[in-house]
């Protein structure tokens, strides 16, 4: 169960220094104060010679975001929990009382409760309560960590369970089917921004494995790009008439087999070789995950190995070869 954090149960009057709040919470003042300065987590008081003084609730705030990192939020995914459940924009500093939660459940699950529920919900056939679980997904952790830290390891976690024989077939398209149809109609209700830099995002060659990619997708689309995602199996001589074309930004591509790296290999050999001004090419999936050594043969940028990192990465790169016309994903850790 995720404990509540309630800013008023909590005194605020100051009265750490940075040394004992490292010892009571396990985190480094270096830490501390790049938390306090990127994300203006406990800004706490200062003595009258300047040093910081934390208090009762700061603490508690530390210790509340320091489990959230245990349980894998990136630090500002943290941040934005800590933030929305408290309805303050800094934090633990902030003595105002806890706004209503967003469900009326929210409070029921963690993390990994609601991974674990999503998936026996998934294979028990029960639609209905999945949708309830991931609103309170999307609620409790915002969209991005709730598509990332819930509904794709769900899915991994069913795919694994077919490939060992404990479920079968059937129970694993039908939880397929209902992840890709949930990230598609997230995709397609996420405006399109004509004027944000285009970024296409197409599956390898012979590759039918898209979910990784529909999320990075769906990410890029929030945060203003302008995505065009090509889905499935895209060929080869087709596609880089198009980029012709198009001329984007940037070129993505996933693969998830090691036949499918190989395609993206030739396919990122052919950009390469296109007239400037040429898309850059990332990549990234399952197949490079597993084997690193596939990375080199490819003529462009390894994105990660999750589509929330990758979101960083193509923001980099994009602000290197187009200055002041990337976003700015900081934020997003
Ligand atoms: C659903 C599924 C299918 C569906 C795909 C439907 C669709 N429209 O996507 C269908 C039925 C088509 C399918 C077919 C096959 N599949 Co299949 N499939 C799966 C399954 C069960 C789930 C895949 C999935 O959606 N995972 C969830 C996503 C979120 O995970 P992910 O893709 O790994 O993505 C994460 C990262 O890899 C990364 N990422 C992914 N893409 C990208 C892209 C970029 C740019 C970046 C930066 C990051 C990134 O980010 C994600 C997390 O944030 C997996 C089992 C599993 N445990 O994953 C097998 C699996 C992937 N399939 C496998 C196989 C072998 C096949 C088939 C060959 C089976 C067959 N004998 O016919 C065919 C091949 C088809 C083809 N040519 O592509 C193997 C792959 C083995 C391997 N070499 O690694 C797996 C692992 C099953 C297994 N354990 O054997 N499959």
């Amino acid at each position: 169960m995720t404990e509540i954090f309630r800013a008023e149960d909590y005194q605020d009057h100051p009265l750490y220094n940075i040394k004992a709040v490292e010892q009571a919470t396990g985190l480094s003042a270096a830490t501390l104060r790049a938390w306090e300065r990127r994300y203006g987590v406990c800004e706490p008081q200062r003595s009258e010679s300047g040093y910081r003084l934390y208090s009762d609730r700061d603490l508690a705030a530390l210790r509340w975001l320091k489990r959230r990192l245990e349980e894998g939020l990136a630090i500002s995914q943290a941040v934005t929990l800590l933030q929305r459940r408290t309805g303050s924009s800094n934090g633990a500093a902030e003595p105002k009382a806890e706004r209503p939660a967003p469900v009326i459940s929210a409070e029921r699950f963690s993390l990994v409760d609601l991974r674990h529920q999503l998936t026996e919900a998934l294979l028990s056939f029960d639609e209905q309560r999945a949708d309830m679980l991931l609103s309170e997904a999307f609620a409790m952790y915002g969209v991005e960590s709730a598509c990332e830290l819930i509904l794709a390891p769900a899915m991994v976690d069913i795919g694994d369970r077919w490939h060992r024989g404990q479920i079968t077939v059937v129970a694993e398209h039908f939880a397929s089917h209902y992840v890709r149809r949930k990230l598609e109609s997230l995709l397609n209700v996420t405006p399109v921004h004509e004027r944000g830099l285009t970024i296409v995002l197409g599956c390898a060659p012979g590759d039918w494995h898209e979910v990784g990619l529909i999320l990075m997708a769906f990410f890029l689309r929030r945060q203003g790009y302008h995505v065009i995602y090509l889905g499935q199996n895209v060929p080869l001589e087709h596609l880089v008439a198009e980029l012709a074309r198009l001329l984007p930004s940037m070129v993505i591509m996933s693969a998830t087999t090691d036949e499918a790296a190989a395609a993206l290999t030739e396919v990122s050999q052919v950009v390469a070789a296109m007239p400037e001004p040429r898309p850059i090419f990332g990549f990234g999936g399952r197949a490079f995950n597993r084997d690193h050594s596939l990375h080199e043969a490819v003529r462009g940028h390894f994105l990660g190995e999750s589509a929330v990192r990758a979101v960083n990465q193509v923001h980099t790169l994009l602000s290197r070869a187009a200055p002041g016309r990337a976003i700015d994903t900081s934020h997003l850790g």
